[in-house]
């Protein structure tokens, strides 16, 4: 059995690993994702300063899914360009998330970045659904456009994007078009949908305090949409540009899933939150027992062989 695989050129043991988001924003947190079986470790997505995000309570599970607006809170980008070459010794590929509260932030974040040799691949995050008064950026599509093409003029490392989900079939052909006239090498596919609300019964009240209640979802709830996404990039985009799906996986049926749609690669959030780490190895071995039950032994007999009637 072989379940190795490739982003952006970069190769992984097999194909699951962190999203940005849950409990990789500390040494210790992105340590015990190195100590873990995942295939590579994301960091939290961080900003060019420090920030303590959004009032808590800001996250709360429902079921297998999960609402949150934590607000970006992460220690600033020169603090991980000391801790992320601390990870080197875990011996898999790093990848460093950013976003930037304006496109002079994101060319200064990624400039740090740039020297920083253990990172292997960049994400950029045009989707954070929870900054108050601040739209997604990715739901703009000239602004989307404008970063995309200033920071590849100035980037050094492979490097991708992380989308919310789209809707619309307009809407997968607009992205798709910026996307393939960029330099980027991957797509992380989806961010959680934004504003959704969660409400508990018993207290008649919302889940969590940050804006009247209202956050980005995540586990099974998404993966329709996560997969659909997966699939529409795979569909619209370059052959050499990856994918990565991201949304709901708590199976080794669900890594499956993304990679018969067309995903080379998945993300795990709201179940690595749930479970902890040792989800990665579970959904590894998991995928492998799918694998062997269906006659297949690569990556490749499967990926992207989804059939249509
Ligand atoms: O920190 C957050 O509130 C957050 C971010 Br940056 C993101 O990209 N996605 C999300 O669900 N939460």
């Amino acid at each position: 059995m072989d379940i190795t695989t490739s982003i952006a050129g970069i190769k992984l043991k097999h194909p699951v690993f962190n999203a940005a988001g849950p409990i990789c924003t500390t040494k210790e947190e992105l340590d015990a994702i190195g100590a873990s079986a995942a295939s590579a470790i994301v960091c939290k997505t961080m900003t060019k300063e420090p920030r303590k995000g959004n009032p808590e309570p800001r996250y709360a599970d429902f079921g297998r899914n999960s609402i949150n607006s934590m607000g970006l809170p992460n220690p600033g980008y020169k603090a991980y360009m000391a801790l992320l070459p601390q990870l080197a010794r875990h011996e898999k590929p790093i990848i460093a998330s950013f976003i930037g509260m304006t496109l002079e932030d994101s060319l200064e974040i990624v400039a740090g970045l740039n020297e920083v040799k253990e990172i292997a691949a960049i994400e950029m995050n045009l989707s954070c659904p929870n900054l108050p008064g601040k739209p997604q950026v990715a739901y703009d599509f000239q602004r989307s456009g404008e970063v995309l093409a200033e920071v590849g003029k100035i980037i050094r490392k492979p490097w991708g994007v992380k989308l919310p989900p789209y809707f619309d079939e307009v809407h997968f052909k607009l992205i798709a078009d910026i996307l393939n006239g960029s330099t980027i090498q991957f797509v992380s596919v989806i961010n959680s949908p934004g504003n959704g609300l969660v409400i508990d019964r018993d207290k008649e009240q919302v889940a969590i305090r940050p804006k009247q209640g209202f956050g980005g979802i995540g586990g099974p709830a998404i993966k329709p949409f996560g997969l659909a996404n997966a699939r529409k990039m795979r569909q619209l985009l370059k052959p050499k540009t990856s994918v990565v799906g991201v949304g709901g996986i708590t199976t080794g049926g669900d890594v499956f899933d993304y990679i018969l749609a067309g995903a080379d690669a998945v993300q795990v959030g709201t179940a690595f939150m749930q479970e902890g780490p040792g989800v990665f190895g579970r959904l590894a071995a998991e995928l492998e027992e799918v694998m062997t039950a269906k006659g297949y032994s690569r990556i490749a007999d499967f990926r992207n062989k989804l059939k249509e009637w």
